[in-house]
Protein backbone atom coordinates (compact mmCIF):
# COMPACT_ATOMS: atom_id res chain seq x y z
CA UNK A 1 0.00 0.00 0.00
CA UNK A 2 1.14 3.96 -0.64
CA UNK A 3 0.29 7.00 0.05
CA UNK A 4 -0.44 9.35 -2.81
CA UNK A 5 -0.37 12.86 -3.29
CA UNK A 6 -3.00 14.86 -3.19
CA UNK A 7 -2.94 17.70 -5.97
CA UNK A 8 -4.11 21.00 -4.36
CA UNK A 9 -6.08 24.03 -5.89
CA UNK A 10 -5.18 25.83 -8.29
CA UNK A 11 -3.42 23.05 -9.61
CA UNK A 12 -4.30 23.00 -13.56
CA UNK A 13 -4.35 19.23 -13.34
CA UNK A 14 -7.89 19.01 -10.99
CA UNK A 15 -9.94 20.68 -13.52
CA UNK A 16 -8.99 17.66 -16.11
CA UNK A 17 -12.16 15.68 -17.12
CA UNK A 18 -12.06 11.47 -15.91
CA UNK A 19 -12.65 8.51 -18.43
CA UNK A 20 -14.54 6.01 -17.78
CA UNK A 21 -12.93 2.46 -16.20
CA UNK A 22 -12.68 -0.31 -18.66
CA UNK A 23 -10.34 -2.70 -16.72
CA UNK A 24 -10.88 -4.43 -13.56
CA UNK A 25 -8.24 -5.55 -12.59
CA UNK A 26 -5.44 -6.11 -10.05
CA UNK A 27 -4.20 -2.68 -10.91
CA UNK A 28 -7.19 -1.19 -10.26
CA UNK A 29 -8.12 -2.96 -6.90
CA UNK A 30 -4.24 -1.59 -5.36
CA UNK A 31 -5.47 2.12 -6.74
CA UNK A 32 -8.63 1.67 -4.75
CA UNK A 33 -6.38 0.52 -1.85
CA UNK A 34 -4.09 3.34 -2.04
CA UNK A 35 -6.81 5.89 -2.60
CA UNK A 36 -8.47 4.48 0.59
CA UNK A 37 -4.94 5.06 2.80
CA UNK A 38 -4.81 8.38 1.40
CA UNK A 39 -7.85 9.46 2.59
CA UNK A 40 -7.81 7.80 5.84
CA UNK A 41 -4.22 9.46 6.43
CA UNK A 42 -5.62 13.01 5.40
CA UNK A 43 -8.26 12.44 7.08
CA UNK A 44 -10.82 13.19 5.15
CA UNK A 45 -14.53 11.26 4.49
CA UNK A 46 -14.14 10.94 0.32
CA UNK A 47 -11.64 10.93 -2.46
CA UNK A 48 -11.88 11.25 -6.28
CA UNK A 49 -9.10 9.63 -8.27
CA UNK A 50 -8.91 13.07 -10.22
CA UNK A 51 -7.22 14.43 -6.13
CA UNK A 52 -4.25 12.22 -6.51
CA UNK A 53 -3.69 12.65 -10.49
CA UNK A 54 -5.08 9.30 -11.82
CA UNK A 55 -7.74 10.58 -14.52
CA UNK A 56 -10.33 7.98 -14.36
CA UNK A 57 -13.56 7.67 -13.00
CA UNK A 58 -13.12 6.45 -9.94
CA UNK A 59 -14.24 7.34 -6.39
CA UNK A 60 -13.80 6.29 -2.63
CA UNK A 61 -16.09 7.04 -0.10
CA UNK A 62 -16.01 6.60 4.02
CA UNK A 63 -18.17 8.61 6.30
CA UNK A 64 -18.31 6.38 9.10
CA UNK A 65 -16.04 6.90 12.15
CA UNK A 66 -14.84 3.57 12.67
CA UNK A 67 -13.24 3.18 8.91
CA UNK A 68 -15.81 0.57 8.71
CA UNK A 69 -18.00 1.46 5.99
CA UNK A 70 -15.97 1.43 2.59
CA UNK A 71 -18.06 2.78 -0.30
CA UNK A 72 -16.40 2.47 -3.60
CA UNK A 73 -18.05 4.02 -7.46
CA UNK A 74 -16.70 2.85 -10.47
CA UNK A 75 -18.31 4.89 -13.99
CA UNK A 76 -20.78 6.73 -11.34
CA UNK A 77 -23.95 7.64 -12.64
CA UNK A 78 -26.64 9.67 -10.89
CA UNK A 79 -29.77 8.36 -11.97
CA UNK A 80 -32.31 10.87 -9.74
CA UNK A 81 -31.89 13.63 -7.34
CA UNK A 82 -34.46 15.03 -4.05
CA UNK A 83 -34.29 17.42 -1.91
CA UNK A 84 -32.06 20.29 -1.12
CA UNK A 85 -29.38 20.71 2.05
CA UNK A 86 -26.90 23.15 2.71
CA UNK A 87 -23.71 21.71 4.20
CA UNK A 88 -20.57 23.13 5.13
CA UNK A 89 -18.04 21.77 2.67
CA UNK A 90 -14.19 21.23 2.49
CA UNK A 91 -11.70 19.60 0.38
CA UNK A 92 -8.52 17.82 0.49
CA UNK A 93 -7.63 19.87 -2.41
CA UNK A 94 -8.44 23.18 -1.11
CA UNK A 95 -6.88 22.95 2.36
CA UNK A 96 -8.29 24.86 5.64
CA UNK A 97 -10.91 26.41 3.54
CA UNK A 98 -14.54 25.75 4.54
CA UNK A 99 -18.07 27.26 3.31
CA UNK A 100 -21.73 26.20 2.66
CA UNK A 101 -22.64 24.62 -0.86
CA UNK A 102 -26.00 23.82 -1.78
CA UNK A 103 -27.02 20.47 -3.52
CA UNK A 104 -29.20 17.47 -3.91
CA UNK A 105 -29.98 15.88 0.02
CA UNK A 106 -31.23 12.43 -1.69
CA UNK A 107 -29.75 10.37 -4.81
CA UNK A 108 -29.84 7.58 -6.52
CA UNK A 109 -26.58 6.27 -8.10
CA UNK A 110 -25.24 3.39 -10.48
CA UNK A 111 -21.66 2.48 -10.29
CA UNK A 112 -19.99 -0.73 -10.68
CA UNK A 113 -17.69 -1.86 -7.40
CA UNK A 114 -14.11 -2.85 -8.18
CA UNK A 115 -14.95 -6.08 -9.59
CA UNK A 116 -16.59 -4.48 -12.36
CA UNK A 117 -20.27 -5.46 -10.87
CA UNK A 118 -23.12 -2.78 -11.66
CA UNK A 119 -25.23 -2.00 -8.48
CA UNK A 120 -27.23 0.65 -7.62
CA UNK A 121 -27.73 2.45 -4.24
CA UNK A 122 -30.05 5.32 -2.78
CA UNK A 123 -27.91 7.80 -0.54
CA UNK A 124 -28.72 10.25 1.72
CA UNK A 125 -27.54 12.85 4.10
CA UNK A 126 -23.62 13.64 4.29
CA UNK A 127 -23.16 10.06 1.77
CA UNK A 128 -24.94 12.06 -0.90
CA UNK A 129 -23.49 15.38 -0.25
CA UNK A 130 -20.25 13.69 -0.29
CA UNK A 131 -20.86 11.71 -3.87
CA UNK A 132 -21.87 14.60 -5.07
CA UNK A 133 -18.58 16.73 -4.39
CA UNK A 134 -16.39 13.30 -5.29
CA UNK A 135 -18.14 13.61 -8.56
CA UNK A 136 -17.86 16.95 -9.18
CA UNK A 137 -14.40 15.96 -9.29
CA UNK A 138 -14.49 13.53 -12.07
CA UNK A 139 -15.83 16.84 -14.30
CA UNK A 140 -12.76 18.90 -13.13
CA UNK A 141 -15.28 20.85 -11.00
CA UNK A 142 -14.64 21.90 -7.17
CA UNK A 143 -16.50 23.24 -4.47
CA UNK A 144 -15.18 26.48 -4.84
CA UNK A 145 -16.41 26.96 -8.13
CA UNK A 146 -20.50 27.37 -6.51
CA UNK A 147 -18.85 30.24 -4.07
CA UNK A 148 -18.21 34.30 -5.63
CA UNK A 149 -15.02 35.38 -8.17
CA UNK A 150 -14.44 37.50 -4.70
CA UNK A 151 -14.42 34.64 -2.13
CA UNK A 152 -12.59 31.86 -4.32
CA UNK A 153 -9.68 34.58 -5.34
CA UNK A 154 -9.00 35.23 -1.57
CA UNK A 155 -8.81 31.70 -1.27
CA UNK A 156 -6.49 31.12 -3.82
CA UNK A 157 -4.25 33.78 -2.07
CA UNK A 158 -4.38 32.42 1.11
CA UNK A 159 -3.66 28.61 0.15
CA UNK A 160 -0.48 30.40 -1.81
CA UNK A 161 0.23 32.28 1.13
CA UNK A 162 -0.10 28.94 3.29
CA UNK A 163 2.04 27.01 0.71
CA UNK A 164 4.81 29.63 1.06
CA UNK A 165 4.86 29.47 4.78
CA UNK A 166 5.02 25.74 4.89
CA UNK A 167 7.74 25.63 2.33
CA UNK A 168 10.00 28.04 4.46
CA UNK A 169 9.25 25.94 7.65
CA UNK A 170 10.83 22.65 5.96
CA UNK A 171 13.92 21.93 6.39
CA UNK A 172 16.01 22.61 2.86
CA UNK A 173 17.66 19.39 1.44
CA UNK A 174 20.88 18.41 2.46
CA UNK A 175 23.51 19.45 0.00
CA UNK A 176 24.87 16.79 -2.11
CA UNK A 177 28.78 16.06 0.14
CA UNK A 178 31.02 17.72 -2.96
CA UNK A 179 34.40 15.46 -2.84
CA UNK A 180 37.41 17.72 -1.74
CA UNK A 181 39.01 19.07 -5.28
O1 LIG B 1 -13.13 15.18 3.76
C1 LIG B 1 -14.00 15.79 3.14
N1 LIG B 1 -15.06 16.31 3.82
C2 LIG B 1 -16.19 16.81 3.20
C3 LIG B 1 -17.08 17.53 3.99
C4 LIG B 1 -18.23 18.05 3.42
C5 LIG B 1 -18.50 17.84 2.09
C6 LIG B 1 -17.61 17.13 1.31
C7 LIG B 1 -16.47 16.63 1.85
S1 LIG B 1 -15.37 15.73 0.86
C8 LIG B 1 -13.88 15.98 1.69
C9 LIG B 1 -12.77 15.14 1.08
C10 LIG B 1 -12.54 15.58 -0.35
O2 LIG B 1 -11.96 16.58 -0.66
N2 LIG B 1 -13.08 14.84 -1.27
O3 LIG B 1 -12.97 15.22 -2.55
NI1 LIG C 1 -12.77 17.34 -2.58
Amino acid sequence: MALLTILEYPDPRLRTRAEPVTVFDEALGRQIDDMFETMYAAPGIGLAATQVDYHRRLIVIDVSEDKAQKHVFVNPEILARSGSAVTEEGCLSVPGIFDEVQRASQVRVRARDRHGIEFEQDLEGILAVCLQHEMDHLEGKLFVDYLSDLKRERIRKKLDKDRKARAASTPAPLPARVPAL
